[in-house]
């Protein structure tokens, strides 16, 4: 039987023509896309691991920047350029980048750092906010409705409560939940004077028709109280420990 066999297999040997290739193309294929799109997924989760401070002028985003990163509260002035520094915290770290508050260099650089932002602390100085409240409103609607923040955690930390005339984060938020409405109601206007633009079209924050609500919007938005100048930042350092 196995000399019939081995006669046969000399009569008619297997040509390279013979074999039907598309399964094994098929699966190389499969299998090269398959790794392609893990290594792309992986890169993109990687490269998101920066903690931007953003927010006005004189908010406290340095002072902050200087405690979590050299563990001190030196005399700051106003920042025309970013700080970058590494966060370390156990065996973990991230790096954080205080982004000056200037309208001039503000928007320039949240630009150069947003695709790679993992959380974003967006400062707002307690004392002065009812008084700003237009331009605190309108920055933080910039940020929140655009499309590379989407993935982003955010919280809004409403600093200087050593201070006694500081408002609370409570009513910080409900300030901020009322202009915030004003805004898009301004921004909707404009968006529908000038045209649909559907290539870069701008996010409407919260739920049309309704009024604004952080609890509407896509990003995870937390609010918590601190202070620089006393070094109370242990409601930030947990919020960006539970991210590392
Ligand atoms: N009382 C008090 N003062 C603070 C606190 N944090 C910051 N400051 C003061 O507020 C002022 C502004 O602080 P900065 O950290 O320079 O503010 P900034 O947000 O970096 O401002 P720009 O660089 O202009 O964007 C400084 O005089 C700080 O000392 C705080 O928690 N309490
Ligand atoms: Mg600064």
């Amino acid at each position: 039987m196995d000399k019939l066999n081995e006669n046969t297999r000399e009569k008619h040997p297997v040509k390279l023509g013979d074999i039907n290739f598309t399964p094994i193309v098929i699966a190389l294929l499969l299998g090269f896309i398959i790794v392609a799109i893990f290594v792309i997924l992986r890169r993109r989760s990687a490269g998101r691991r920066d903690f931007l401070l953003t927010g006005l002028s004189e908010a406290g985003k340095s002072a902050i920047f200087m405690q979590l990163v050299h563990d001190k509260f030196p005399e700051t002035f106003t920042s025309i350029k970013e700080n970058v520094g590494e966060y370390r915290s156990g065996n973990s770290s991230g790096r954080l980048v205080d982004i000056p508050g200037h309208y001039r260099v503000r928007d320039k650089c949240f630009e150069i750092y947003k695709r790679n932002a993992k959380g974003i602390i967006f400062v707002v100085d307690s004392v002065t906010v009812q008084k700003d409240i237009r331009d605190v409103a309108d920055t933080l609607y910039t940020i929140l409705a655009d499309s590379a923040t989407q993935p982003c955690s955010v919280l809004i930390l409403c600093n200087k409560q050593d201070l006694t005339t500081a408002k609370s984060s409570q009513v910080i938020k409900t300030l901020l939940e009322k202009e915030l409405h004003t805004v898009r109601d301004t921004r909707s206007r404009k968006l529908q004077s000038v045209g649909d633009d559907e290539v870069n079209k701008p996010i409407i924050l919260g739920k049309p028709g309704r009024d604004f609500e952080f609890a509407h919007i896509s990003q995870n938005v937390q609010f918590f109280e601190s202070s620089a100048k006393d070094n109370q930042l242990n409601n930030l350092t947990d919020w960006i420990d539970r991210m590392l």
